[in-house]
């Protein structure tokens, strides 16, 4: 029998809270405690170890000291990157954990000249690991569709960072059919932050989940972070999911209408719940037809939920709404929204002459522009900055 640990979208580093930091690690930390107790054979990570190309130095620190432990146990880790600790430079902290004796990382590949990519297995007794990386943006998924393996094995695990078609549903999203992947036994598969299982002849397909929640959303549909336990006993195959849980997660939903009366009656409700050492998700929806989000306290639910004693507070407003916005409402046939747009700026050109209103689309369109994955503040400061100077002609002033 063979029994080993599949782990993916550990993103060591990755909250911004403190709290959250450590829950984090402490789950990474449980999870390894629980490989050794389990006495696995080895041990494979799908990407994200980490959160970034460079994590943190206390990050690393800690980080080391957990594979050392493995290490110490003659566990051994197989790893690739993902799309967070990818770098497009090719180094990565990966690159030293491994110098380090503390992991093999298994993406080994040649190109041939027809475009293929011939990838060659890391040989665990008689169960050969391939393994392909993630990258930014789903760039990996046109590699895939050119990947095959060198040669046939009794047991055959690949590991790869990407999204299969079945998990991403109705969802407009760059994914991969799963039958396009060469054939193994076992896809550790690691990017996309769900329980996800199905199996088609002999072929498991598998996402662990990540080792810890990552963001709001994913406290609230996972609570728990954790990893996949398999046994491979004869021919069969086992696979049980093993869950961390460490705080529980609360999350309240409230409706408001009103920005001026909102504390309140965010208190009130808060104060329905025991909160005392939970994670505490606030999400708030609704339209507001009196004042702005602007009006709500937020320091005094903050102060309030510290004194209920709750272990960290989190926020989510991002689906209220305000009625009044200056404007009149226009009732308009449906259309795209960018005519909708033209339309309401055209209107009020001509109640509001003046030379700027003509740079209202193009400033909308480059104020929408987002920070891609993994920008640094900076950069992403610059290029927004150089986008509206060129719009408003102020290269030469600034
Ligand atoms: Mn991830």
């Amino acid at each position: 029998m063979v029994k080993f640990a599949h782990l993916a979208d550990c993103h060591l580093g990755g909250w911004r809270q403190e709290e959250l930091q450590k829950l984090n690690f402490r789950s990474f930390q449980k999870i390894i405690e629980r490989c050794i107790q389990e006495n696995i054979d080895f041990m494979l990570i799908s990407g994200d170890l980490f959160d970034s190309a460079y994590p943190p130095i206390e990050i690393l620190k800690d980080s080391f000291s957990e594979f050392k432990k493995l290490h110490d146990a003659k566990i051994p880790v197989y790893l690739i990157a993902g799309s967070h600790d990818f770098s497009a430079s090719g180094k990565t902290f990966l690159d030293v954990l491994e110098k380090a004796g503390f992991c093999k990382n298994v993406e080994n590949w040649e190109v041939g000249e027809d475009g293929r990519i011939k990838l060659m297995p890391h040989m665990h007794e008689d169960i050969a690991i391939y393994g392909y990386p993630g990258r930014k943006s789903g760039m990996e998924i046109e590699d895939l569709r050119k990947v095959y393996f060198n040669e046939i094995h009794p047991f055959t695990i690949f590991m790869v960072h990407t999204t299969i078609k079945d998990v991403v549903g109705t969802i407009p999203m760059e994914s991969i059919e799963k039958q396009k992947l060469p054939l193994a036994n076992y896809y550790a598969m690691g990017h996309i932050h769900q329980r996800y299982k199905t199996q088609e002849a002999n072929s498991h397909y598998v996402y662990p989940g990540p080792t810890f929640p990552n963001n709001f959303q994913e406290l609230v549909d996972l609570n728990y972070g954790g990893f996949q336990l398999v046994e491979i006993i004869g021919g069969n195959l086992k696979t049980q999911n093993i869950q961390i849980p460490l705080k529980e997660v609360v999350c309240i939903s409230i409706e408001i209408d009103d920005g001026l009366t909102a504390t309140q009656k965010i208190i009130s409700e808060l104060d329905k719940f025991n909160l005392k050492d939970k994670i505490v998700l606030l999400r708030l929806k609704g339209v507001l037809t009196q004042g702005k989000t602007g009006d709500i306290h937020f320091n005094e639910i903050e102060e309030f939920v510290r004194k209920k004693e709750a272990y960290v507070f989190l926020r989510n407003i991002s689906s209220v709404q305000v009625q009044d916005t200056g404007f009149e409402t226009v009732s308009l046939p449906t259309e795209d929204v960018e005519n909708v747009e033209l339309k309401i700026i055209g209107e009020y050109s001509q109640k509001n002459p003046s030379n700027f209103t003509k740079h209202l689309p193009q400033l909308m369109t480059a104020l929408s522009m987002e920070k891609n994955e993994d920008e640094k503040s900076f950069v992403f400061e610059d290029r927004l900055l150089s986008e509206l100077k060129n719009i408003l002609k102020l290269s030469e002033v600034l």
